[in-house]
C-alpha cells in the first residue's frame, strides 16, 4: 500500500511541575525550601529517513503524543525530562498546519529533522521563590504545557530525474536495466501504482536518482487512468525522461504520445513541459521502431533523442551519460519548486472549498 497525504495529530508533553518542599534533617532547625524543579516534557519530531518510501505507517498510527516531563522532588531533586517522540518519515515529506495551512517544514534529506511540537517547560520548584521577606515560601510553578497540532504531511518524492511515459512504454524496465531497483514489470498497463526511485552510482561517486511514476494517458489530468495524482512524485524532479514505445506495441504511435505527455505536464502545471529532458525512444529491437524513431527525429530536430532496448539493457549507457551532462549543466536546485508547490496546494484547497460550498446548496 502506497500513501503520499496523511492527517496525522501531535502532542507535545506537559512540563512536571515544581515541588514545594523543605528541608528535614537531624540538627537542622528549619532547613528552609528545597523543592526541585520539573522536568521538561518531550518534544514531537519529524526525522526524515531513507528507509520509510511511504506514509503508509501514519495512516494506521495517526495519534502520537510525547510523555510528560517528571515532577520536581524534595532535597531539590530535578524531575526527569522526558524522551522525545520521533516520527519517521520517508525523504521529501512536507509538513503543514491541518489550522492555517502554513509550511511547517520540507524534509528533504536523509537524518533531517523538525520539531513540529515543543514540549512544555518543566515549573520551577519552591527553592526559586525565597526572598529576603519570604524564607519559607509555599509557592512552586506548574509546568507549561505541551502543544497540540493538526499536521498534514504530503510526500513528494526527490529524485533527480523523473521518467515520464504511457503505460506500458517501458519506464520500470529501463529502470531496473538501469538502477539496482526492482519494480515490477509486466505486459499490461498500470503495472506500476507508486513511485520508485532507483540509483544510478558513477565511478567518481556521483549518484543519479531516477523516479518512476505509474504511466499517464490522455485526460489524466481530468483524472482519467490513475489521474495525475503521481505527477506530484516528478514535479520536483530537475529533468525529465519520456520514455517512449517506438514500436507502437499497443497499436499508439510514439509522436502522439509524446505531445499528449507534454500536454498532460503542461495543464498539471504550466511551464512543466518546457523542463529540460531527453527522449528515450524504447523498444528499438521491434521492426517498426525504426521508422517510428526517423519520423520522431524529423519532427523535434532540437531535441536529444535516445534510441534504447530497455529490456535486454542495450544502449542505455549513452542515454545515462547524457542525462548526468544535463544535470551537471543545471542548478542543483529549483528555489522556486516549492513556492510553486505551495501556490497548487492552495489552488486545490480553494477548489475544494468551493465545491463543498457548491454541494452545501443541494443540502436538505
Ligand atoms: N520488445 C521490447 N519490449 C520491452 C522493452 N522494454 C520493455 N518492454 C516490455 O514492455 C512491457 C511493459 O514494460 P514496463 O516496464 O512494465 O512498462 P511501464 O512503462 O513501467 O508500464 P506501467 O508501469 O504500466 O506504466 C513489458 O512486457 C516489457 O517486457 C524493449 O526494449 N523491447
Ligand atoms: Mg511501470
Amino acid at each position: 500500500m502506497f500513501v503520499d497525504r496523511v492527517k496525522i495529530s501531535v502532542e507535545s508533553g506537559h512540563g512536571g511541575s515544581g515541588c514545594i518542599s523543605f528541608r528535614r534533617e537531624k540538627y537542622v532547625p528549619m532547613g528552609g525550601p528545597d523543592g526541585g524543579d520539573g522536568g521538561n516534557g518531550g518534544d514531537v519530531i519529524l526525522q526524515a529517513t531513507n528507509s520509510e518510501q511511504s506514509l503508509v505507517d501514519l495512516k494506521f498510527q495517526p495519534q502520537w503524543k510525547a510523555e510528560r516531563g517528571g515532577n520536581g522532588a524534595g532535597q531539590k531533586m530535578h524531575g526527569a525530562n522526558a524522551p522525545h517522540c520521533r516520527i519517521k518519515v520517508p525523504i521529501g515529506t512536507l509538513v503543514f498546519d491541518a489550522a492555517t495551512d502554513a509550511l511547517i517544514c520540507d524534509l528533504k534529506a536523509d537524518q533531517q529533522e523538525c520539531v513540529v511540537a515543543k514540549g512544555g517547560i518543566g515549573g520551577k520548584g519552591n527553592v526559586h521563590y525565597v526572598s529576603s521577606v519570604n524564607r519559607a515560601p509555599r509557592k512552586a510553578q506548574p509546568g507549561t504545557e505541551g502543544e497540540r497540532k493538526e499536521l498534514e504531511l504530503e510526500l513528494k518524492t526527490v529524485a533527480d530525474v523523473g521518467l515520464v511515459g504511457f503505460p506500458n512504454a517501458g519506464k520500470s524496465t529501463f529502470l531496473r536495466a538501469v538502477s539496482r531497483a526492482r519494480p515490477k514489470t509486466a505486459a499490461y498497463p498500470f503495472t506500476t501504482l507508486h513511485p520508485n526511485v532507483g540509483v544510478i552510482e558513477f565511478e567518481d561517486f556521483q549518484r543519479l536518482t531516477i523516479a518512476d511514476i505509474p504511466g499517464l494517458i490522455d485526460g489524466a489530468h481530468l483524472n482519467v487512468g490513475l489521474g495525475h495524482a503521481f505527477l506530484r512524485h516528478i514535479e520536483r524532479c530537475r529533468i525529465f525522461c519520456y520514455v517512449l514505445d517506438m514500436a507502437g506495441v499497443d497499436g499508439r504511435d510514439p509522436l502522439q504520445d509524446f505531445a499528449a505527455l507534454k500536454n498532460e505536464l503542461e495543464h498539471y502545471e504550466p511551464g512543466l513541459s518546457t523542463r529540460p529532458g531527453i527522449i528515450l525512444a524504447n523498444k528499438i529491437d521491434l521492426p517498426e521502431a525504426a521508422e517510428n524513431i526517423r519520423r520522431l527525429r524529423e519532427s523535434n530536430p532540437g531535441l536529444e533523442i535516445f534510441p534504447v532496448c530497455a529490456e535486454l539493457g542495450e544502449e542505455t549507457a549513452a542515454a545515462i551519460s547524457a542525462l548526468r551532462t544535463l544535470l551537471d549543466a543545471i542548478p542543483p536546485e529549483d528555489e522556486d519548486a516549492l513556492l510553486r508547490i505551495l501556490a497548487r496546494r492552495r489552488k486545490y484547497a480553494k477548489a475544494q472549498s468551493d465545491q463543498d460550498d457548491d454541494d452545501d446548496d443541494y443540502d436538505f
